[in-house]
Formats: structure tokens, sequence, C-alpha cells
């Protein structure tokens, strides 16, 4: 269970860049069978979280705001035995960043959570070219594509995606989430037919990861 006080040292190591600690604390978790949405939302979520209002507020450097995303990008990959031990259904998704959205930890986890609910995740990351995922959705045939924004500045972008998607793609589901969406920009995508703007990891399990129909 992550206690307040496991939390705070967790996020003191990871400030610290003490690697080997975080993963020595994480892996103690996975080994108390901890679920990955507990790990994901209450440890890596909340500290990154946290790390972001330091930055903002000028009490830690850039330095080490990268240095807290990358030791966190690793230790997400301890959690992968459990993720991938999932019966797989055959369904298929796309995950990636819009253009110019260099934000990609919340989307990384989006598609894990794909494959904890037995989809294959296809997960293409940051910044990803409007043309190079147009591409890539003709040679993969999924049956739905998830957007990600962090930063409200590429409401515009997604915009723009989400049409280019729909005119090759009439009837491909998409869905969009993320940061970007904490200050408004929903109304961008209502004249876009089969968009789904997503709140948070429970409303992706419970609207589609666990439903039959898409
Ligand atoms: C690390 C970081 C960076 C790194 C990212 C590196 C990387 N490899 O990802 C770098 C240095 C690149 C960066 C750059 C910038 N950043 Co920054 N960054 C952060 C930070 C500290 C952590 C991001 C993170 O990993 N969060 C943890 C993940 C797990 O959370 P998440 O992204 O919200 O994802 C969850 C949900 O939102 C959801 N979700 C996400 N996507 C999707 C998609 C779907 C379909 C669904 C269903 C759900 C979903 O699921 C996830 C799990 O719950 C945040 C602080 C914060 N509050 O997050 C600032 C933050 C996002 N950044 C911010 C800013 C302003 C910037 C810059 C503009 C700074 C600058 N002046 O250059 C640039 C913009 C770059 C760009 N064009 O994208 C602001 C954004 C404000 C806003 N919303 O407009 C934040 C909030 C910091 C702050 N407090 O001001 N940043």
């Amino acid at each position: 269970m992550i206690t307040d006080d496991l939390y705070k040292m967790y996020l003191t190591y990871l400030l610290a860049g003490n690697r080997v600690e975080c993963a020595r604390m994480v892996n103690a978790l996975i080994h108390e069978n901890t679920p990955i949405k507990e790990l994901y939302i209450n440890l890596f979520q909340r500290s990154m979280y946290e790390v972001g209002t330091l930055w903002e507020f000028n009490k830690i450097s850039v330095a080490t705001e990268h240095l807290c995303t990358s030791i966190t990008e690793s230790l997400i990959t301890l959690c992968y035995p459990l993720l991938f031990s999932a019966e797989h259904s055959g369904r298929k998704a796309v995950i990636t960043c819009t253009p110019g959205e260099y934000h990609q930890l919340g989307a990384r986890m989006v598609a894990d959570y794909f494959e904890l609910y037995g989809w294959d995740g296809y997960f293409l990351g940051a910044d990803t070219p409007a043309d190079e995922l147009i591409s890539y959705l003709h040679e993969k045939k999924p049956d739905l594509v998830a957007l990600s924004i962090s930063v409200s500045f590429n409401i515009a972008e997604l915009q723009r995606l989400a049409m280019k998607i729909r005119e090759q793609f009439p009837e491909l589901p998409i869905i969009a989430g993320g940061q970007g969406f904490r200050w408004g920009g929903e109304n961008a995508l209502d004249n876009i037919d089969k968009v789904h703007i997503i709140r948070s990891l429970d409303e992706l399990v419970t609207r589609f990861l666990t439903s039959q129909t898409i």
C-alpha cells in the first residue's frame, strides 16, 4: 500500500536522483501485489505532478525535472511483467501524442492500460507527425486511436489531427485525453464524429476497455 510516508520517501529519492532506492521501493510494492493503478496514479503520476509544481515555482531546476522524468520512465518498465500477462483479445489500439506534444508519460500509461486489459497497445510516443500516424493507421488497422495532449496550446493541433484521421477513416473511434483539457477546450472537437474526450484511466476502463462494444 502506498502510504503518505512511503510516497514522501519516494519523492525525496526521486528529487535526489536516487534511482536505486526508487527502484527498490517500486520492486517492493510490486512484490506486495500493489495494483498497477495505484503505482501509476498514486506514485508515478502524483510525484510527477508535484515535480511540475516545484518546477513551476522555481523550487527545482529544469535539469532535476528532466532527471525525475527519465527515472520515472525507467521505473514504469519494472511493472511490465504484470502488464503483459493478460490474455489478449486481438483488439488493437494506436496511442500517440499529437504533433508538437512532448509529454509522453501519460500516453505511455494509456498504452499500458490497453495491454493490461488484453488489447494490443501500439504506442508511438511524443510529437508524432500527422502523415506518419495516418500511414501507420493504414498499416495497422486498429479498432481505436488514442491521442494525448498535455499543454493547452496543442488543442488546435489535436483538432487538425482528428479531422485528418476522420477524412481517411470515417468509422474509426478516436479518443483524446490529457492535461491539455484541464482548462477546457473539449468543444473544439464537437464537430468531429465519433470523438470521445476521456478524463481518466478509470473512465477509459469503464467506457472502452471492459466494454464489449466500442
Ligand atoms: C515532465 C514534464 C515535461 C517534459 C516532458 C518529457 C516527457 N518525456 O514526457 C518536457 C521537459 C518535455 C516538458 C516540456 C514542456 N512543459 Co511540461 N511538464 C512535465 C511535468 C513535470 C510532468 C508530466 C508528466 O509526466 N505527468 C505525469 C503523467 C502520468 O500525467 P498526465 O500526462 O496527466 O497523464 C495522465 C492523464 O492526464 C491521462 N492521459 C494523458 N493522456 C491521455 C490520453 C487519453 C486518450 C486518455 C484517455 C488519458 C490520458 O492518463 C495519464 C494517467 O492518469 C508536467 C507537470 C504535470 N502536472 O504533469 C509539466 C507540464 C505538463 N508542462 C507544462 C509546460 C508549460 C511545458 C512547456 C510549455 C514548458 C516550456 N516553457 O517549454 C513545454 C512544452 C513542450 C511541448 N510542446 O509539449 C505545464 C502545462 C500547462 C498547460 N496545461 O498548459 C505543466 C502542467 C507544468 C506546470 N505545472 O505548469 N514538460
